[in-house]
């Protein structure tokens, strides 16, 4: 088999390039390992910033998002029993977010890709990468016990945290830099009507929580958990009541809590691999970078990656121009690392460290009394939750 890029990962980072080049006639082919239906089966992320929803659009896969999606133009912050709304739209000059679940983007692609006979080649394994740094690199895989290869041009790696293509870089030739948190968020899906309409991002002695949601009969939460609890440790009843503990008053009497239909504990890490090229391999999305979801940067970082090298492919096959992909991975990181700032530091504001002193919960006061008593601060907190500009 030929094709000028290879893209390893039918997650939403590989499938939205896939659908983007497709578009531009540049021909590509998705491996993934798991089923459609296993990668529709994760419950993920649910904020896009107005980036990601602009790229969507261009790749013809926005109309679902854009009529099921709800536009938020704000986000609260609670603590001290209250909780303080941050106007994104007005402190942004007129920028929202979109909430429209991961799920049902991946979806949206997956039958975009359909349409258009897109080549995405599902339950692959033991899948290689060779001679990455010559002009013919290619890649290997099995398929039901046949062996099978890929010559391409390109090879981008969008197969995530544990994928195998930032595995693939000799380790003398990728620095990576990481922050593991001593927490991880126990997240809960309900069919239930949300608390708020708008999220809540509460800081509490107990710990952080977050009122998110789906759509308006389905609701998600998350409460911080110990590293070593696990989803075993958490009936519903224990959770909502955790929860509302954690909430202001007056929203946990309006709680309307069910069955758990999902509930998974996810750890927070910060991580970035650097360069995120090699040879003729491009890294993207989490193959590169994993934010905590405090700012619920993750999948909004991957849409920026794979805007600079949908670009960054069009100059190369129609103009001849290789700026792009020769600046590829010193742009993306730039970015990259202001979602690291954004997420680290919504992380450090919001949580409750174990270890942490009275000097270090005072600090948290502070920085809260602060944010709410200045423009400024609350600017930057909505300049990049809305998302900075590609
Ligand atoms: P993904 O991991 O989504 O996709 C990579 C794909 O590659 C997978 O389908 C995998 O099966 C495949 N793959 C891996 N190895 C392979 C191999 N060797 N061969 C072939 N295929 C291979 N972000 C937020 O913004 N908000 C959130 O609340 C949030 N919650 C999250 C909770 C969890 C548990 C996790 C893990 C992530 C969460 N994220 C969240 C971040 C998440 O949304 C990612 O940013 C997003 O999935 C990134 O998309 P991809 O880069 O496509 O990587
Ligand atoms: C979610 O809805 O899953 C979500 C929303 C915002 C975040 C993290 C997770 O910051």
């Amino acid at each position: 088999m030929k094709t000028k890029v290879g893209i390893i990962g039918g997650g939403p980072s590989g499938l939205l390039l896939s659908q983007l080049l497709d578009l531009q006639g540049i021909d590509n082919v998705v491996l993934e390992r798991r089923s459609r239906e296993y990668v529709l089966g994760r419950i993920r992320a649910g904020v896009l910033e107005h980036g990601f929803a602009k790229l969507m659009r261009e790749a013809k896969c926005g109309e679902r998002m854009d009529k099921e999606g709800e536009i938020h133009d704000g986000i609260y912050i609670a603590y001290d029993g209250d909780k303080k709304r941050v106007d994104l739209n007005s402190l942004t000059g007129g920028n929202s977010v979109i909430v429209y679940g991961q799920t049902e983007l991946t979806r949206d692609l997956y039958d975009a890709r359909e349409k258009m006979g897109g080549k995405v080649i599902h339950g692959v394994e033991n899948v290689q990468l060779h001679d990455i740094t010559s002009d013919n690199p290619s890649l290997t895989f099995e398929k039901e016990g046949q062996s099978e290869k890929i010559e391409c041009e390109y090879i981008i790696g969008a197969d995530g945290f544990h994928g195998v293509s930032r595995k693939s870089i000799p380790r003398d030739k990728i620095k990576e830099y990481e922050r593991v948190y001593p927490f991880g968020w126990l997240g809960v899906l309900s069919r239930t009507k949300p608390v708020s309409k708008e999220l809540i991002y509460a800081r509490h002695e107990r710990g952080f929580a977050l009122c998110s949601l789906r759509s308006q009969v389905l609701s998600r939460y998350y409460v911080q958990v110990s590293l070593e609890d696990s989803v075993d440790d958490w009936s519903d009843e224990r959770f909502w009541k955790e929860l509302k503990t954690r909430l202001p008053e007056d929203v946990a009497a309006e709680l309307i809590t069910g069955d758990s239909i999902e509930k998974s504990i996810a750890p927070l890490r910060s991580f970035v691999a650097e360069p995120m090229r090699y040879g003729n391999m491009f890294l993207a999305g989490d193959a590169a970078h994993i934010v905590p979801p405090t700012g619920a940067r993750g999948l909004n970082s991957a849409a920026s990656d794979i805007y600079y090298l949908y670009h960054a492919m069009v100059d190369h096959y129609k103009k001849g121009d290789d700026t792009g992909l020769d600046n590829y991975s010193k742009k993306a990181l730039a970015r990259v690392w202001k979602g690291q700032r954004f997420s680290w530091w919504m992380t450090m504001l919001l949580h409750r460290f174990p270890q942490s002193s009275g000097f270090d919960n005072r600090l948290q006061d502070t920085d809260l009394d602060y944010l709410f008593s200045s423009e400024a601060a609350l600017t930057s907190l909505a300049e990049n939750y809305v998302g900075l500009p590609f």
